[in-house]
């Protein structure tokens, strides 16, 4: 019988879904997901069931760490977390007082949490808080912007209501978070349709009704055919597009060239098939979701398939509606107060962001900024020198192409400190290692999750932690303590929570019977009429001034992506659902699971090759080359090789995580292909070999 039921938050990625753990003598034994969180139903992905297995996993950091030789040498000398904290706190205080607070930088993962690094960048003085974004969702967010005003996540996915659910470069059954997932399955399990545009057959395609299988880099040209079947045969909602779409004469006048024939040349997908689709999507709108995309830093125009599908959500009506992208409620909402932001501790920095956005850049959110552009700066020491940097739950030498170069980006900080809980390329190349603990093992800030009901919700500590390490807040509190702004340091995790709870009515014990607090019992909806817009015109704009003002064009004329050259195949990457990115490939359960990342490859390309299923390739760009296996099969389109990103560690305190490529190093030059318009990282923008190695 367990000792203790504990009502958390998973930390296997960044979905963060509600668990509860039980626990006996301090030991997990079991993790699912909240059973009184009616999205999860109890269930729990592959990796939040494995995350007993990290806590109790003994390769990952276990104390303070401050190195010894050069940078990555690994040579490190264990501290006690006095000494750790006060050595960062020094160099900072020399760092800050030769260069000001604005030359520290901060990347992390962003999310619920972010607040509290927020503050303490603010607490600095530094306006330089970054998150991963620039190569994960940044043009999805700034397509969002450019047609709503609101950001990505101001609107809601109601996969559960809708009756058509269309996934664009989007893997929903295997990059996942579960309450989608659950929501998803509702929806077909009610008879909703699914259509998945992919370049290969993923679990999303096995469940679909229409599968897509997409010219790699085509769905610009995709988009704009779908948008133009949609004009021209009046299957777009016309009162919705007079009330809430500004300029929709310019979008006809613009999709005038893209009609079916010339997608199906270009993309690969029969006219006939996508004039289907689009009546049965205009059957089904409003409760229609064409996802803008997740991951979608792949392409210099990855902005533009983004911003089209959010078009095409206006022009069926289903942005704000019931079963397609409703408006996210906040707090306010429902008559109740929000959080007391950390960030409130502070005032906001009046300098300019070192990345240029905002300023520089102006149709880039300034928010959590540019990481790549970042760097730039700290390579060229324009707009000013930055001269530390914090990494905190971020892996940039992994999550960003061009290693080597970023490397040497970084001979130009004074300090580099990283606070993580596994080990990774960036925590080994660092100069001090903060090591925290695990989600099992900490408590969080209280966060809230926005939606169509919001609520606010609480990590607690399930087991104590196992080796020397700390919560994030405790070592954040640490720092700020010793570098002079002690209003950030709690002295426990409940005064941390009372902090943020003060004016809500809510109290730190009413998160004890499940770890949630619902701000309503049912979920807001808002009609067409009372739809608004936060853009200047209040409308869903097809031309956005912000985007025009920059020399970008907001109606881009579509370019046709390069077939890969000289028999090489496009490299594409994605998820898998057993391993988080690049933090879980040495989790001894998931690794025994799934330990090698094969390539996918076309079956005729590799008959032509030679290769068999199971074969050892060898994959290169032409300088870096590296082999794994071959996955041969009909169910991916030719041009493209496919791997699940994560793979290909060095590492020498992991062992298990040997096996496999790392995609991002086939993507040389890559750290400066970036989508102009959108900001992201262009990956998917370099070609390589596949061949059966000589010897
Ligand atoms: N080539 C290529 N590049 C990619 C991708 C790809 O598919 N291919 N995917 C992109 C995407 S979508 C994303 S989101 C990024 C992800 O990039 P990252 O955010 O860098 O990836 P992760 O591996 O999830 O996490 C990085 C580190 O954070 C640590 N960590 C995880 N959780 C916590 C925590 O709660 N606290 C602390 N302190 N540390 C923690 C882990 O130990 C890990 O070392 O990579 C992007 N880059
Ligand atoms: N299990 C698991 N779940 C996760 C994560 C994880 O690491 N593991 N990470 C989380 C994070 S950080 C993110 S960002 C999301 C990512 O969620 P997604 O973006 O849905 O996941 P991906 O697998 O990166 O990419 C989706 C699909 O895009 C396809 N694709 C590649 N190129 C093209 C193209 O040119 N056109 C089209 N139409 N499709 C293409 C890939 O084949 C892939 O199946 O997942 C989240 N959930
Ligand atoms: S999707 Fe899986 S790994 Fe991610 S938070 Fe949820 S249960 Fe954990
Ligand atoms: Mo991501």
């Amino acid at each position: 019988m367990p000792t203790k039921t504990v009502y958390s938050v998973c930390g296997m990625c960044s979905v963060r879904c509600p668990i509860m753990v039980e626990v006996e003598d301090d030991k997990v034994r079991f993790i699912q997901g909240n059973p009184h969180d009616p999205g999860m139903a109890g269930g729990l992905c592959p990796r939040g069931g494995a995350g007993y297995a990290l806590l109790e996993d003994h390769e990952r950091p276990q104390y303070p760490m401050i190195r010894e030789g050069a940078r990555g040498e690994g040579k490190w000398r264990r501290a006690t977390w006095d000494e750790a904290l006060d050595y960062v706190a020094d160099k900072l205080k020399g760092i800050i007082a030769e260069h000001g607070g604005r030359s520290v930088l901060w990347s992390d993962r962003g999310g619920p949490f972010a607040d509290l690094h927020k503050a303490f960048m603010r607490g600095i003085g530094s306006p330089n808080y970054c998150n991963h974004d620039a190569s994960c969702a940044r043009n999805v967010l700034h397509a969002a912007k450019s047609v709503m005003g609101l950001g990505r996540k101001g609107v809601a996915y109601d996969l559960k209501n809708a009756k058509h659910i269309v996934l664009q470069t989007r893997n929903l059954f295997e990059a996942i978070n579960v309450k989608e997932v659950n929501g998803a399955l509702d929806s077909l399990a009610n008879g909703g349709k699914l259509t998945v545009i992919d370049i290969r057959a993923t679990v999303s395609a096995s469940k679909a009704d229409n599968f897509f299988m997409i010219r790699p880099g085509t769905d610009y040209g995709f988009n704009l055919a779908v948008i133009r079947c949609l004009l021209a045969n009046g299957l777009y909602d016309k009162a919705y597009a007079e009330r809430h779409i500004k300029d929709l004469d310019r979008l006809e006048q613009f999709v005038e060239p893209y009609t079916l024939e010339w997608a199906e040349a270009e993309t690969g997908v029969k006219a006939a098939d996508i004039e289907k689709f689009v009546k049965e999507l205009a059957k089904a709108a409003p409760a229609v979701i064409w996802h803008p995309g997740w991951m979608v830093s792949r392409y210099m125009n990855s902005f533009y398939v983004s911003r089209t599908a959010y078009i095409i959500n206006a022009l069926l009506g289903s942005i704000g509606a019931k079963g397609g992208l409703p408006i996210v409620n906040k707090p306010k909402d429902f008559g109740r107060k929000g959080l007391k932001a950390f960030a409130d501790l502070f005032p906001k920095p009046e300098d300019k962001r070192a990345d240029g956005a905002g300023w520089k850049l102006k149709h880039i959110d300034a928010g959590p900024g540019l990481i790549n552009k970042a760097y730039e700066a700290i390579e060229s020491g324009d707009p000013y020198p930055v001269k530390a940097y914090f990494i905190h739950r971020h892996d940039p030498l992994h999550a960003l192409p061009d290693q080597a170069r970023v490397k040497k980006i970084w001979e130009n900080l004074d300090l580099i400190v990283a606070t993580t809980f596994s080990w990774s390329d960036s925590s080994w190349h660092a100069d001090v290692v903060l090591p925290m603990s695990t989600y099992l093992e900490r408590e969080s800030p209280i966060a809230t999750k926005n939606g169509l009901k919001s609520f606010f919700f609480r990590r607690s500590r399930s087991v104590s932690p196992r080796y020397d390490t700390r919560a994030d807040w405790e070592i954040l509190g640490g720092l700020a303590k010793r570098l002079g702004f002690p209003a950030l340091a709690f002295e426990t995790a409940e005064d941390m929570w009372n902090y943020q709870l003060q004016d809500t009515g809510v109290s730190v014990e009413d998160f004890d019977a499940t770890g949630q607090v619902w701000l309503t019992d049912k979920p807001k909806y808002r009609s067409v009429e009372e739809l608004s817009f936060t853009t200047p015109s209040g409308k869903l704009e097809m031309i956005c001034d912000k985007l025009e003002e920059m020399g970008l064009p907001s109606l881009k004329p579509y370019e046709s992506p390069a077939s890969p050259p000289d028999g090489r195949f496009r490299i594409a990457f994605g998820r898998c659902a057993l391993h988080t990115q690049g933090h879980t490939v040495n989790n001894p359960v998931l690794n025994e699971q799934m330990p090698i990342n094969p390539v996918w490859i076309n079956t005729e390309r590799a008959k032509a090759l030679g290769i068999a299923d199971g074969d050892e390739v060898e994959l290169s760009n032409g300088s870096y080359s590296a082999r794994t296996t071959a996955f041969v099969t009909n169910f991916i389109h030719p041009d493209a090789a496919f791997l699940v990103h994560g793979f290909g560690h060095k590492l020498p305190p992991e062992t298990r995580s040997r096996r496999g490529i790392a995609d991002q190093e086939l993507m040389e030059g890559g750290l400066s292909k970036v989508d102009p318009a959108g900001g992201g990282v262009a990956m998917q923008e370099h070609f390589i070999t596949i061949a059966k190695p000589s010897a």
